[in-house]
């Protein structure tokens, strides 16, 4: 039987005080908390085995590299990649965009050509797009959202056309938690011919992914919300792709032969890995990995559903309350973005702060989603795989106190 007070107990960052109450952490969906496998697993590496990677013949520097290529194949496993070497180490999921704009989207992209996304995107989804659009001549076209937050994917017939090359989707929001049909989005892209990119950063890490499933060309996702280490996350890419693509910057690890005027690659994924990788952070994603896949997710994903459903009861039943995105909980993931009467998000937040309660006030790197609600900031509690029933209730207290403070 899942319990979440349990598993909470693995997590020392839970076990504290803030404004001398107790802190029941509701902003996962901007980081999560580390559990202390991966801690230890940090601290051993950084003990024991420290080392360059691929450079040594010694002992340690050959235990780092078993260790950081071994996490590859973990996390290359999570997301049922169908040959690890697809799997490239990145700073996180903002890097990996970043990556495919550059190293495939210069080559492959000119006047004429479209990229579509989302008005849902994150600006880690959209800016790159801005840059390479602007580099290139190429377009940037947006699919809609509805007045729940979700695509409107009527549109789909005539956003998309032979002129799009690269369809840039996310698999769940990160403003508002809808879940997106990536699987229905990309069977029509590739339908005309556009590679698919999913900005996984929401999705990846409540649930395993199976990008084979999917479909997609790139997958993108963040260690820091899976319970891993910040500075590492991953792109996933098909290995046809990849082989075909320009390296993204250039450095040592990265070659095969240098010479004065003119070099070669190293192969894939190391084509992509310039200079010392993060090779703790690797190592710490991949216990990340290893801590969720032991909790089983199935078992994650049922007790979130139970939370989901808890909170958006309880929360509907504050007064004044605006709840943004999907009224059905199916189309649905862990966040609840919502505004209160006329109060401000930060002052909201600051309120339930003071009662030792986080939650994110702001735009949440999602402005286009504000606008189209027609306000600046929202407030949002985003749950995970330790968040207890307790810790809504005294969110839904806290914004009692808001309530009477606001009037
Ligand atoms: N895409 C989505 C859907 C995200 O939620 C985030 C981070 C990113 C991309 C960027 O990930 P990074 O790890 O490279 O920064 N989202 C949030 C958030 O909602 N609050 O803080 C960060």
């Amino acid at each position: 039987m899942y319990d979440p007070v349990r598993v909470r107990r693995d997590f020392p960052a839970l076990d504290q005080n803030v404004n001398g109450k107790p802190l029941v952490y509701l902003d996962n969906a901007a980081t999560s908390q580390k559990p202390r496998a991966v801690l230890d697993v940090l601290d051993a590496y950084y003990k024991r085995d420290n080392a360059n990677v691929h450079r040594g013949i010694h002992q340690l520097s050959q235990r780092a590299t078993v260790a950081y290529e071994a996490a590859r194949s973990k996390v290359a496993g999570w997301i049922h990649a169908p040959d690890e070497s697809e799997v490239i180490w990145t700073r996180g999921t903002t890097e990996a965009i970043n990556l495919v704009a550059i190293a495939w989207g210069l080559d492959n992209l000119s006047e004429g050509d479209e990229i579509l996304i989302s008005v849902l995107e994150h600006h880690s989804n959209i800016i790159p797009w801005q840059i390479l659009a602007a580099r290139t001549k190429a377009t940037l076209r947006y699919l809609e959202i509805d007045d729940e937050g979700r695509l409107v994917l009527d549109d789909l017939e005539s956003v998309l056309t032979d002129r799009t090359k690269m369809v840039a989707i996310s698999d769940v929001s990160n403003s508002l938690g809808t879940i997106n049909p990536v699987k229905e989005i990309t069977r029509a892209a590739h339908a005309v011919g556009a590679i698919v990119l999913v900005d996984g950063a929401q999705g990846a890490v409540h649930t395993r992914v199976d990008v084979q499933d999917l479909g997609c060309d790139f997958y993108a996702f963040s260690g820091h919300k899976l319970c891993g280490p910040t500075g590492i996350g991953v792109l996933w890419g098909r290995k046809e792709l990849l082989e075909t693509m320009s390296p993204f910057q250039g450095g040592g690890e990265m070659i095969h032969i240098v010479d004065r005027d003119e070099s070669s690659w190293a192969s894939v994924p190391h084509k992509f890995e310039a200079g010392t990788p993060n090779i703790a952070g690797a190592i710490g994603m991949g216990a990340a990995v290893d801590y969720l896949s032991n909790l089983g997710v199935e078992h994650i994903e049922a007790h979130e559903k139970e939370i989901m459903a808890y909170a958006m009861g309880r929360l509907l039943e504050v007064p004044d309350i605006r709840i943004y995105g999907p009224s059905s909980l199916e189309e649905r993931s862990a966040v609840i973005s919502f505004t209160l009467g006329d109060a401000h998000p930060h002052d909201i937040s600051t309120i339930l702060d003071m009662d030792g309660v986080a939650v994110r006030a702001g735009h949440h790197c999602a402005q286009l989603v504000m606008k189209h609600f027609g306000v600046s900031a929202t407030a949002r509690a985003s749950f995970y795989l330790y968040t207890t029933k307790e810790d809504v209730d005294r969110l839904v207290d806290g914004l009692g106190q808001v309530t009477t403070i606001f009037g």
